[in-house]
């Protein structure tokens, strides 16, 4: 009798047990940060590892994470932004696809309390409608590309005609690389920049406009103009450009010398085929600082206006090498 007396009271305060951490749980799950996070799409090696980035360190630190595609659409990220205000999530994050038209979506959002961090591309927007930003300096990059250039061709009176893929039109990172390359290669006689087309940072178009380039590209005189370097603005453009390069007859790193930006893994094989000759970095692992900085607002903390990531340039010599520790 004592002994089942004992047993009823074993399994009541087990189930007493396991109901408070049924409670306990919920209560956490309650209190978990919510994240509504509009990535531009996929358009890129670089954005997948930037999605895988966010995704994982969400996991690991325990943030819940309302992730959405906007396919390289504008209206679509104001769509899901708008959808995370009414939803009332704790943090909105996005990639903003270009720098203008975000204002109303801002307003909307400072309207409802809901702090918003700007990652990767910035936007012109005043900056009191958003906590802080969090990317690269797109300006440095594209200097460091031109100085790639600079240090490949040093007499003066040789003239270097360059073509210029651009990323997508009105981009952040389009408008930046292109003035930092041109601030530089400006300073200098014998470079002309001979051509610039956009390509929106995808391999498939950057493929199909330099084809188009090598078939007309001509000099003032009529004749068809010899293209010396490519700069792309990513490295999938500069990977679909060297297959238009070989289609026309061309060597790729050596008849027309190639710098791009990103440094994803395709362009360390590139280089190591000696197809393409420099990338220069631009880091997308941002996930962890992301959620650092997510906590931080929740927690009224202030978060830095612009951070920035240190990032290298790695040319044909160096590719074996760094391309071991390589992430993506
Ligand atoms: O360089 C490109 C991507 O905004 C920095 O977007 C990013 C750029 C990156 O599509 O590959």
């Amino acid at each position: 009798m004592a002994s089942s007396r004992l047993s009823i009271t074993i399994i009541i305060a087990t189930l007493a047990a396991i109901a408070m951490a049924g409670c306990a749980r919920k209560q956490d799950d309650d209190q978990r940060i919510v994240l509504g996070f509009s990535q531009i799409g996929s358009e890129s090696a670089w954005r997948l590892a930037n999605t895988e980035s966010i995704k994982s360190a969400a996991a690991t630190s325990n943030i819940d994470l309302r992730f959405s595609d906007a396919q390289q659409k504008q209206e679509n990220q104001i769509a899901a932004i708008r959808g995370f205000i009414a939803d009332k999530v704790d943090v909105i994050a996005f990639a903003p696809v270009v720098t203008t038209g975000w204002d109303a979506v801002l307003l909307e959002a400072k309207a409802a309390g809901i702090p918003v961090i700007l990652t990767d591309r910035a936007v012109s927007a005043d900056a009191s409608l958003y906590a802080g930003f969090l990317g690269s300096d797109f300006v440095e990059e594209g200097r460091k590309a031109a100085r790639w250039v600079v240090d490949q061709f040093p007499d003066p009176k040789s003239t270097v005609n360059i073509v210029q893929l651009q990323g997508t039109a009105g981009a952040a990172p389009a408008q930046d690389r292109q003035k930092g390359f041109e601030e530089i290669i400006g300073q200098h006689a014998q470079f002309r920049i001979i051509r610039s087309e956009t390509a929106d940072f995808e391999r498939a178009q950057g493929e199909a406009v330099m084809a188009r380039v090598l078939a007309d590209t001509k000099t003032p005189a009529g004749s068809k103009a010899q293209i010396h370097v490519l700069f792309a603005h990513n490295d999938d453009m500069a990977l679909g450009a060297i297959k238009a390069i070989e289609a026309a007859g061309l060597r790729p790193g050596k008849d027309i010398r190639i710098v791009s930006i990103d440094a994803v893994r395709a362009a360390f094989e590139a280089m190591i085929a000696g197809k393409l000759n420099a990338t220069v970095e631009c880091n997308p692992l941002m996930g962890p600082q992301l959620m650092t900085s997510v906590t931080e607002v929740v927690s009224g903390r202030p978060i830095a206006r612009r951070h920035f990531v240190d990032e290298a340039v790695f040319t044909q010599d160096t590719a074996r090498q760094a391309i071991q520790t390589r992430k993506y």
